[in-house]
């Protein structure tokens, strides 16, 4: 079976996957899931960017807020911060449980790569969903007031603080995860996609795993990024702060710039003037508010790719 491959952050990205599982047989999909955002907060293992993909895959995502459960209570919140606990992260009832089972099964020897199929199974996930690497990553953002851990940066000061620089501590030292590089490099790969997640704080620390670039630059398969960039903003989130922070146009062509060397193709959003890219380039409306955005999206990034080849 013919198969497609995406790198991917938080809910940018899970909304691409959604759309390619709507639009091909969903066994044909591998997300390849960044795990940079991933901490230990009140003693459990907290797994972001794979959560808000389960999530969204088995149709239990919270929606309005963009991460975490449906139907989500918080009496555990609740009680506390009633007893003066951290309450800047927010750890719905429901969404507890993922944590805790996570955390007893790294504990007792999984992987988190197993944790994961584990789930999706359960939740009859029939897509493949890898974090991107079974060894601990974490992104850190430098600031002038000193690092900041990746979820104290984007929660609890809401990416108030100038970044200087973002780390990806522990990347050198990773692996990637089981099927991440025979994915990237299967011949019956007809595409390799990256969604339009955060560039220097989703699809990086992915990047960053020693061997996943070069699988790349090896692939038989065309890559085509998805930007992030709308109307001269991010969607969501500090893309678009972030590249001004460090000096860049927040534009597509710092997108393309950016995954120059990497990507075949760049799929934009249409309201863009049309400008030279340096690279290959189709346009559709990429906001994707709903399924059809989402599988209209997914549609023109393998055109794209289909047009490219390699
Ligand atoms: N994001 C917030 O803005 N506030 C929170 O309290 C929060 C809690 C949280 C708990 C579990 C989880 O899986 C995600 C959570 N997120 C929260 C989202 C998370 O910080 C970001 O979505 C990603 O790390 C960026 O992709």
């Amino acid at each position: 079976m013919s198969r497609v491959v995406v790198l991917t952050g938080g809910v940018g990205g899970a909304k691409l996957v959604l759309g390619l599982v709507n639009l091909l047989p969903p066994a044909g999909v591998t997300a390849i899931v960044n795990t940079g955002d991933d901490f230990r907060h009140l003693g459990l293992h907290v797994s972001p960017d794979v959560d808000t993909l389960l999530y969204t895959l088995c149709g239990r995502a919270n929606r309005a807020q963009g991460w975490g459960r449906e139907d989500e209570s918080w009496s555990f919140m609740a009680a506390l911060a009633e007893l003066g606990g951290p309450a800047w992260f927010k750890l719905g009832d429901r969404d507890l449980a993922l944590h805790v089972l996570r955390t007893q099964a790294l504990a007792s020897g999984a992987t988190l790569f197993a944790f994961t199929q584990r789930v999706a199974e359960r939740w009859g996930i029939a897509a493949t969903v890898l974090p991107m690497s079974d060894d601990p990553v974490a992104t850190e953002i430098a600031t002038a007031g000193g690092a900041l851990a990746f979820q104290r940066y984007f929660v609890e000061h809401r990416c108030e603080p100038v970044a200087t620089g973002i780390a990806f501590a522990g990347a050198a030292q990773a692996r990637p995860a089981p099927g991440v590089i025979e994915a990237i490099g299967d011949r019956d790969t007809r595409a390799i996609l990256i969604a339009p997640s955060n560039p220097y704080l989703s699809v990086d620390p992915i990047l960053a795993v020693p061997g996943i670039r070069a699988a790349l630059a090896a692939a038989t398969a065309p890559v085509v990024a998805v930007s992030p960039i709308v109307g001269g903003d991010a969607v969501k989130g500090p893309t678009a702060k972030l590249m001004r922070e460090f000096g860049a146009p927040v534009s597509d062509r710092t997108i393309a710039g950016h995954y120059a060397g990497l990507i075949d193709g760049l799929l934009v959003d249409g309201r863009a003037p049309a400008v030279d890219l340096g690279v290959a380039s189709a346009c559709t409306d990429t906001l994707m508010h709903d399924l059809n955005d989402r599988i209209r999206v997914a549609r023109s990034a393998l055109g794209l790719a289909d047009r490219l080849g390699r």
